[in-house]
């Protein structure tokens, strides 16, 4: 059972705009993780052509991704007032949008919708290996993430797994027994995160 998270608010999602990167390493946890948080922002309501997903190869480029996401949903609701904007944010990224094959089509053409995000998803699987990179990655992409957010002003949810192993990991994905899919709690943090910043407006 899953007791440690926090107590279930309930906010309309129906007007957000969220943005979602996920690295692709160990994608067979990212996968579930993805799905989670698209169904849990399903459920509040946010329609599913106001999410935009994309990928990177690991977590190291999340926060550099979820900087240029951001700026590209900026960049076109200042640009554009009306009509359909020439600008994706996938051709930001370098076309780079994902496709898990399982999972609703990701459409960078949201982004074409206009309106900057009122939250971006960043998700990642961070498993310890031998070496000293899960140490170095892990610091640096969880303080990435944080200057992206107090620097841009869009609220980043850190989904953004460190554990010591793939048990772990399955745990926290929700595809091991007893274990809890995170990626749904993210998906309600980035509903929550994205209504309380409108209103902080
Ligand atoms: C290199 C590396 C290693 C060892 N482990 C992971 C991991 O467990 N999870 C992850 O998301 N990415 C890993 N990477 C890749 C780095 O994040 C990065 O993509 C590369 O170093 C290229 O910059």
């Amino acid at each position: 059972m899953h007791t440690k998270g926090p107590a279930p608010q309930h906010h309309d999602g129906s007007g957000l705009r969220i943005g979602i990167v996920h690295a692709r390493w160990n994608e067979t946890i990212i996968e579930p993780l993805l799905a989670g948080a698209r169904a849990k922002l399903a459920e509040c309501g946010v329609p599913d052509a106001n999410v935009v997903v994309t990928s990177v190869p690991g977590s190291w480029e999340l926060p550099i991704a979820v900087q240029r996401l951001y700026s590209a949903s900026q960049v076109q609701s200042s640009s554009f007032s009306g009509g359909a904007p020439s600008l994706s944010a996938g051709d930001l990224l370098g076309g780079s949008t994902t496709d898990l094959t399982s999972l609703p089509k990701e459409s960078s053409s949201a982004a074409a919708a206009g309106g900057p995000f009122d939250a971006i998803i960043a998700i990642g699987v961070l498993i310890k290996g031998e070496t000293m990179h899960f140490e170095y990655i892990s610091d640096s992409v969880s303080q990435g993430l944080m200057r992206v957010q107090l620097d841009t002003g869009v609220p980043v949810i850190f989904g953004v797994l460190t554990v010591l192993t793939d048990e772990q990991a399955k745990a926290r994905a929700g595809v091991a027994p007893g274990g809890h899919n995170h990626g749904e709690d993210w998906g309600l943090a980035a509903v929550e995160m994205g209504v309380k910043r409108r209103e902080w407006a």
